[in-house]
């Protein structure tokens, strides 16, 4: 069992002499069976983690060590129990009582917590009154487990009301995210919360501060707020009514309701502070008055450490931070600035901030010192240098790739019977809509290849490729580009119209930028690749939830023919059965005709 130390002193002895292993791609064992691998370490013996030796995990792996070759092995499960629940009059944490969805009575959710190659099991209770759910683990690579990624009409059916659906998956890298419903745009009325893996770290810190989620917050129920959202005579998306600083702030209407966040840092010490923007519209820059902050990951990738006075953030976007504690004694504004041209979302909170406060400093007093203004853009950051490198052979893409390889992103506004003029983005001219009650990870099982056009599906079938997509947009609204089951290289971004002779010589194939959600600028283009390593079906969409809700997503096949191998897909079908059976006759939320139901 994981907790004997002799059975893994055992494993690593016998694993030592194993150097050989490679890391095949393996079928979606079931943790309570699997045998535990065999150690093949990913590094020289390095010692224990700590403060002076964040480098080094668990001795045999590092921060260099790829978790493409090596992980350590699945030392333990780590069990949680989700209960989704509605609450009809929640006081909310600015005085505003409000519909919402909880998850285990609170928002954010409980944080879900693992080690590097650890199993994680999530039981997740659907104990809403009306709708399904289905829970997707932001940011998880998901190899080999395409099944667990919990997009409802991808890779499995919502889960309806009074059921429970098990989640289990390997957590093959490390690092900051979060999780959140993909049930429609149902993580806006709450359904989210952090899921922190830790690992090795390519700078020494003293303190881990855990998950500092900031969210954009609505008095309105996400479902209410999509129907004004989508409607062409409202214009932009409803302006948030608050910014919440991990689940907290106050009401910026000046009565004093709610109150700040206030996280507390150790003189002297070296603090680890994973944010996360948890947000369903609003993109912002983050900066913590007087102090920079020491960059180590974007998203789920470490980088070699980088100083940043301001970060700017994506909807779903995470950075691992370190700050030091290296100021006077005091209380400081950690701010959230937007773009001034609202390219990014607005607020009805002029000034989101949360407090970073000094032991010894008064508990009560707030900051007096508002810092230097920022001026926020919604571009997204560039010069990261991943630790672990990935490079795509010089001029690899030829002019003759782009073509068929552009997914154009546009927005419509069609006539919709009842409800007049409404917006409808789409890629490649479709709005996704997908399937709740026959996801495709249950036509593969059925061996049924005749997809509907409406589910946006692109196939790719070629193994251990790089393959690249280039998103081009000629509006100016930016897009956060999310992608499951990969993290992309960002080859480049430009604004305005790609063209091929003069910007393709021009990418960056010498270990760019990689992560899972990159902003496209708006009009322009993002030129991304990722290496078809993980059979699956994977959805890439814009993490701004309006838009995804009314069409922008697309989805990739991956290596279909491998897929029944290598995952259990019949696992889908008893959950499938049950939502059949209650969306023929359950209170589920009216899909609207522009309503994708991711
Ligand atoms: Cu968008």
């Amino acid at each position: 069992m994981p907790g004997c130390s002799l059975t893994r002193l055992l494993f690593t002895l016998f694993g030592l002499l194993d150097l050989t292993l490679a890391n095949p791609i393996k079928a979606n064992a079931n943790p309570f069976l699997l045998a535990r691998q065999t150690i093949t370490p990913g590094g020289q013996p390095c010692g224990q983690h700590g403060p002076e030796n964040r480098r080094c995990w668990r001795n045999l792996w590092n921060i260099a060590t790829d978790p493409d070759v090596s992980i350590p092995p699945a030392y333990n499960n780590r069990y949680y129990d989700l209960h989704i629940t509605n609450a009809t009059n929640w006081p909310g944490p600015d005085g505003v009582r409000k519909h919402a969805m909880l998850i285990n009575n609170q928002f954010p959710g409980p944080t879900i917590e693992a080690e590097w190659g650890d199993y994680i099991v999530v039981n997740v209770y659907n104990d809403l009154q009306d709708n399904g759910t289905s829970i997707h683990w932001h940011g998880i690579r998901q190899f080999g487990e395409s099944n667990q990624d919990g997009t409802n009409g991808v890779t499995e059916c919502p889960i309806p009301p009074g059921h429970m659906k098990t989640y289990s998956f390997h957590v093959t890298q490390y690092g900051t995210s979060w999780y959140h419903s993909h049930f429609s745009n149902q993580y806006g009325n709450g359904v989210l919360g952090a899921l922190i893996v830790k690992g090795p770290a390519s700078a020494n810190y003293d303190i881990d501060l855990g998950p500092y989620i900031i969210s954009d917050y609505y008095h309105e129920t996400a479902d209410r707020l999509h129907l004004q959202a989508e409607l062409a005579r409202n214009g932009p998306p409803p302006d948030s009514d608050n910014i919440l600083f991990r689940g907290k702030n106050i009401n910026p209407d000046g009565s004093g309701r709610g109150s700040y966040d206030r996280l507390t840092l150790t003189p002297g010490k070296k603090h680890l502070l994973r944010l996360i923007n948890a947000s369903v519209d609003n993109s912002f820059t983050v900066s913590l008055v007087g102090h920079n902050f020491t960059v180590i990951a974007t998203d789920m990738v470490p980088v070699q450490p980088t100083i940043r006075k301001s970060l700017f953030m994506a909807v779903g976007q995470r950075y691992d931070v370190i700050v030091t504690a290296d100021q006077p004694v005091d209380n400081y504004w950690l701010n959230v600035t937007l773009e001034a041209n609202n390219n990014c979302g607005r607020s009805r909170n002029p000034y989101p901030a949360g407090i970073i406060h000094y032991e010894g400093a008064s508990p009560t007093a707030l900051p007096t010192n508002r810092g230097t203004p920022i001026v926020a853009t919604c571009t997204g950051e560039t010069g990261f240098t991943p630790v672990v490198p990935r490079n795509i052979p010089p001029n690899f893409f030829r002019p003759s790739d782009i073509a068929s390889n552009t997914l154009p992103i546009g927005l419509n506004i069609v006539n919709h019977t009842t409800k007049g003029q409404i917006f409808s983005w789409h890629v490649k001219d479709t709005p996704i809509s997908v399937e709740w009650g026959h996801p495709v990870l249950e036509y593969i099982l059925e061996g049924n290849y005749s997809f509907p056009a409406a589910i946006n599906l692109i196939q790719l079938n070629q193994k251990d490729t790089w393959t690249l997509f280039l998103v081009h947009s000629s509006l100016s609204l930016p897009h956060p580009i999310h992608l499951h089951g990969h993290d992309f290289l960002v080859l480049g971004l430009g604004t305005g119209t790609f063209d091929p002779q003069k910007h393709l010589p021009l990418l960056n194939y010498s270990n760019p930028v990689r992560r899972d959600v990159e902003q496209l600028p708006g009009p322009g283009w993002a030129a991304i690749a990722f290496k078809t390593d993980n059979p699956g079906v994977w959805l890439m969409h814009c993490h701004i939830g309006w838009h995804v809700a009314m069409g922008l997503g697309v989805q990739f096949l991956e290596r279909a023919s491998e897929m029944r191998v290598l995952m259990k897909l019949d696992q889908v079908v008893p959950n499938c059965n049950a939502w059949r059976e209650y969306e023929r006759v359950g209170n589920w939320l009216p899909r609207g005709d522009t309503d994708s139901g991711l």
